[in-house]
């Protein structure tokens, strides 16, 4: 496990991808079975693909959430984990996660931005609205704020779109002392990037993962295993329990 000489009030940076999720029952995207075997990325998940068939990408997006509402889909150890570091840390735990699930939020933790949209949340195209919902949206739908039908998407971040938050990212990426980067293949950017950003300010880079992502040589050290074990027990050793 990785020497960490942290200060209490030091800053920390998480960023975490569908791995932190796979352990609470909802799929990853790139590994075998994961998402992108099931579906075509580009035909759910670009403008592109809305644009050719929207009705498709409403039952994508539909389908994981209904999954998400289901009750033997909840946080794991991994999530806790970060929930305590937040709740006893003295400086600010920041997680930055490329999921669109409310896991984290779940678990407990506060500090959380969801660089790719959340998926119980919907936006109109017509008007800008966004709000929470539970269930489903339909071609049919009428903005509650402006009366337009059929202008509601999920509030999600597709290929080819603007990530959610990227300057307070990068502010924060440029102060922190640890870069912690949980569950992501480093596929995906500006996210795959952020350790090079972090590295670059002077920051401590330590990725936890299944198996070594293909940023893994990026960071100062990669941990290989499950999230519900890695996790807790860094979070353990950084709050000097371990
Ligand atoms: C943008 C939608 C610019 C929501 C998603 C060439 C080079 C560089 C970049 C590009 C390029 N060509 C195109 C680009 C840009 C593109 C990109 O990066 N493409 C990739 C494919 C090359 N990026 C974009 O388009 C981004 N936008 O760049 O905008 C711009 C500038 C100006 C103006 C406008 C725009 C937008 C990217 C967001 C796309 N949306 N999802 C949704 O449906 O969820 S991405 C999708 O991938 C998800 O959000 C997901 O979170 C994300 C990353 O995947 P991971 O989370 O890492 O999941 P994955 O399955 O890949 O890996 C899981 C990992 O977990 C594995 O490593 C596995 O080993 C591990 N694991 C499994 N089990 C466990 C575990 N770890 C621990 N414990 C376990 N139990």
């Amino acid at each position: 496990m990785a020497d960490l000489s942290l200060r209490r009030d030091d800053a920390i940076v998480i960023l975490t991808g569908a791995g932190i999720s796979r352990e609470s029952g909802l799929h990853t995207f790139r590994d075998v079975g994961g998402v992108w075997s099931q579906v075509k990325l580009e035909d759910v998940a670009t403008p592109e693909g809305y644009a050719r068939d929207p009705q498709q990408v409403q039952d994508f997006y539909n389908a994981r959430r209904a999954q998400l509402a289901d009750p033997t889909i909840n946080p794991n150890a991994a999530h806790l984990a970060l929930a305590a570091l937040e709740a006893a840390w003295a400086g600010p735990v920041f997680i930055v996660t490329q999921n669109v699930d409310d896991l984290h939020e779940r678990a407990g933790s506060r500090a959380v931005l969801h660089m790719h949209g959340e998926l119980r949340r919907v936006r109109c195209t017509a008007c800008g609205d966004n709000r929470e919902i539970d269930g489903t949206i339909t071609l049919a739908d009428v903005c509650p704020n402006c009366g337009s039908i059929g202008t509601r998407r999920p509030d999600v971040v597709w290929f080819g779109e603007m990530p959610y938050g990227m300057d307070r990212i990068y502010g924060a990426l440029a102060e922190c002392a640890l870069f912690l980067s949980i569950g992501t293949s480093g596929t995906v950017y500006p996210a795959a990037g952020f350790v090079a950003e972090a590295r670059s300010h002077g920051a401590f880079c330590l990725e936890l993962n299944l198996e070594p992502s293909q940023g893994a040589t990026m960071f100062h050290q990669a941990l290989t295993g499950p999230a519900t074990e890695l996790v807790p027990n860094l979070v353990a050793k950084l709050l000097g329990r371990g």
